[in-house]
């Protein structure tokens, strides 16, 4: 029990304190190398620069957030195919994902990796402008301070793990144990409620910072007349500032500059051609094979254990679901109607790539599988593993560019891109463009 029963004086902003006691003893228990942290002189920081980087993200991340969950929607969690398949309270309403425009998954993976990246330099620089308050001592004088550093753990420790754990899964390795999907979803809701709150709270403060200089003349300000914003109650200014080394501009492009720098090494995986070699931070995709079907492999027909015996003139696609099981052979297939469209593939590891392809077309196989109007189709591989299956809902069977390809670019397909046949729907996840087909089951329900 504490001793004392007086409290400390309720700070007018956040309302009754901790007991007096409670609160000496923080102050005396001071962590070593704290006041290092917390000491700051550079007379850049300030309200008006934290907003703006402030601003920024909070154009940016709500992008990178939606885009994100997108995916995940995009990956038919209906069909217990998304990961982490149970999200409890957190299913989100669930739709069927179109396939119009054919690149609609292209350009939200595009985005929320695209932006994800382009928006690091800009969480360094907020996350920089605030280093002194995150370390600031004791931690909290109230229960509501309580809960608003909390918020920020979650803010800032889930954002930092959600780029830690999406650049790794871009990278050859991914090199932790656990599931990078599975992290990242759930990060990714501890990151949202932090944001929520940080934005509620910091709203107003982030608006009224932004007026209180104007951009326009900060950009005409030289280092010499560079000097620190007004000292006031958001604890972000010097008490005790350095002389500036850089202007605020000059801090500002730094920063753009940066997001530029990132920009150009992440563009080069779209953009292709030469440019491909700039894409460091993108490096999957990067070596396709030759010929008429050079483009990236996701994974080698050797890779998956796909022998030669099982793709050769043995062949059969097997439809199921009508009322009786139908086979067919790759001559048989090749004899039938075909149609070409041009489609990508969308890697969610960060490539993607756009394709001539020519095949059978889904609808026509339902059709003579003998279920003309499915509800869903079940595609299998020869492989067997996690790549080995997907389910396609109604649409992504009837859209009359929904093939199953058996060649590219007017080549058969090569075994790597998944001869005999393979699957590609407009606006589908890569992942889920099966290579190698087997079989396919026509769903009523
Ligand atoms: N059977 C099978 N199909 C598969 C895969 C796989 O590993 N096995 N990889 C998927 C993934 S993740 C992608 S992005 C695309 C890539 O197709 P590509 O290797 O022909 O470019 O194939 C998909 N189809
Ligand atoms: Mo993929």
């Amino acid at each position: 029990m504490s001793s004392t029963d007086h409290r400390a004086a309720p700070d007018p902003q956040t309302g009754p304190g901790f007991p007096a006691g409670l609160w000496r003893t923080l102050e005396r228990s001071r962590p070593p190398g704290l006041e290092r942290l917390s000491r700051f002189h550079s007379p850049l920081r300030g309200p008006w620069l934290t907003s703006v980087f402030g601003l920024v993200l909070l154009i940016g991340l709500p992008v990178v957030i939606v885009t994100g969950l997108l995916d995940y929607l995009a990956y038919g969690p209906q069909f217990g195919q998304a990961i982490p398949a149970g999200v409890g309270p957190l299913q989100l309403p669930v739709f069927d994902w179109p396939t119009r425009p054919s690149w609609l998954f292209r350009l939200t993976q595009g985005l929320h990796v695209g932006l994800g990246l382009i928006l690091i330099p800009v969480v360094l620089a907020k996350l920089w402008s605030v280093i002194p308050k995150l370390f600031a001592w004791p931690p909290a004088r109230s229960f509501a301070q309580v809960l608003e550093r909390i918020s920020l753990l979650m803010l800032v420790g889930g954002l930092l793990f959600e780029i830690v754990t999406g650049l790794l899964n871009i990278q050859y390795d991914y090199v932790f144990g656990f599931s990078f999907y599975l992290a990242h979803f759930w990060g990714a809701w501890v990151f949202i409620a932090g944001f929520v709150v940080h934005v509620t709270l910091k709203f107003a403060t982030m608006a009224r910072s932004l007026r209180s200089r104007s951009l326009r003349t900060e950009l005409r300000t030289p280092l010499a007349r560079t000097v620190p914003e007004p000292l006031d109650g958001t604890g972000l200014v010097s008490r005790d500032p350095a002389p500036a080394t850089m202007s605020r501009r000059g801090a500002l492009a730094l920063v753009g500059g940066g997001m530029v720098f990132v920009a150009v090494l992440t563009a080069g995986q779209t953009v292709g051609g030469r440019t491909r070699d700039l894409a460091l931070l993108l490096p999957r995709g990067r070596n396709p094979g030759t010929g008429p079907n050079g483009f990236p492999i996701n994974r080698t027909a050797a890779a998956a254990g796909i022998t030669a015996a099982a793709t050769g003139p043995g062949w059969r696609l097997r439809l199921t679901g009508g009322p009786q099981a139908v086979q067919f052979d790759r001559v048989a297939l090749s004899a039938m109607a075909r149609h070409t469209a041009t489609l990508p593939i969308a890697c969610v590891e960060g490539w993607s790539t756009t394709q001539n392809w020519t095949g059978v077309r889904l609808r026509d196989l339902a059709a003579l599988a003998g279920v003309p109007a499915p509800a869903s189709a079940f595609v299998r591989s020869l492989e067997q593993g996690p790549f080995a299956q997907a389910t396609l809902t109604s649409g992504q069977v009837l859209d009359p560019d929904s093939l199953l390809a058996l060649q590219v670019d007017g080549a058969d397909l090569s075994p790597d891109h998944g001869y005999p046949a393979r699957v590609i729907v407009p606006a589908l996840p890569g992942v889920h463009c099966t290579k190698w087909v087997r079989s396919i089951d026509f769903r009523s329900a």
